[in-house]
């Protein structure tokens, strides 16, 4: 059973009380470690991106709901293998420092990831990073865009549950989520939503429960983009039965 490797030692992005936090609940927010105009600069580049019509990878609209604001503004994904400054802010050395301290390892990227969640998007059901990419030790570092909150889907996290080890999976909810499967939360941990400004970092293990609910608002997107990271001695694992996306029912 794969158990995120989390570092002791503290180095100038992190301090030791967002290591302490990271190894207690398996996620932990660094505030302001991006530069806010910087992730104002961000924002405006993924939104010119998606007017340019379709990317490789896009994912999340519903072809059969025409009013479905993820149709026109699908997740992007893997940005970095076709946009420079994609691939730039993904080697940001503040983000890959803090990531390569609270896994103990350094940190190599994995994959990118663009959210919009327009007003009126759905958000991603409760699930575990592992419970699709089979490599430990995986880290998220979710950057915000713009200011998030309970009204535009802000991010939920459950404290601890990294400690739980890979958890089945179970099919969720169309109507609430764009993707099809999330993890069983155990009966006995809370979720908790997570408040950020731009520029803020969340970052959290593969094995934490994390998602979103959608963004009730009519006028406020909740911007993201997102870095995954694996370390450099990082292996692969096999998943239990039960507890891969793909051993969902189509
Ligand atoms: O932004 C969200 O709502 C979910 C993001 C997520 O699941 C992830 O970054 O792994």
């Amino acid at each position: 059973m794969p158990t995120a490797a989390i570092s002791a030692a503290a180095p100038a992005t992190v301090s030791a009380e967002h290591l302490r936090g990271y190894r207690e609940d398996g996620y932990v927010v660094v505030r302001g470690l991006v530069h806010p105009a910087r992730a104002a600069v961000m924002r405006d580049h993924f939104m010119a991106l998606r007017a340019q019509g379709p990317k490789p990878g896009d994912m999340g609209g519903d072809p059969r709901n025409a009013a479905d604001p993820l149709n026109r503004y699908p997740r992007m994904i893997n940005m970095h293998q076709w946009d420079e400054r994609s691939a730039g802010w993904a080697a940001e050395p503040a983000v890959v420092s803090a990531a390569s301290a609270l896994i103990g390892q350094r940190a190599l990227l994995n994959q990118t990831m663009l959210y919009f969640k327009p007003p009126g998007a759905r958000g991603q059901a409760l699930h575990q990073d592992q419970q699709y990419i089979t490599i430990d030790p995986l880290i998220g570092a979710w950057c915000a865009l713009d200011r998030c909150d309970a009204a535009n889907g802000r991010m939920m996290v459950v404290p601890g549950s990294y400690r739980r080890g890979v958890l089945p999976v179970r099919a969720a909810d169309h109507g609430q989520s764009f993707t099809g499967g999330g993890a069983v939360v155990p009966e006995d941990l809370r979720e908790t939503g997570v408040d950020m400004e731009p520029g803020d970092v969340l970052f959290f293990a593969g094995a934490t429960i994390h998602g979103s609910y959608p963004n009730t608002t009519t006028d406020r997107f909740r911007r993201a983009y997102i870095c995954h990271y694996i370390g450099d001695q990082a292996t692969t694992f096999k998943s239990a039965p039960g507890t891969h996306m793909d051993h969902l029912a189509p």
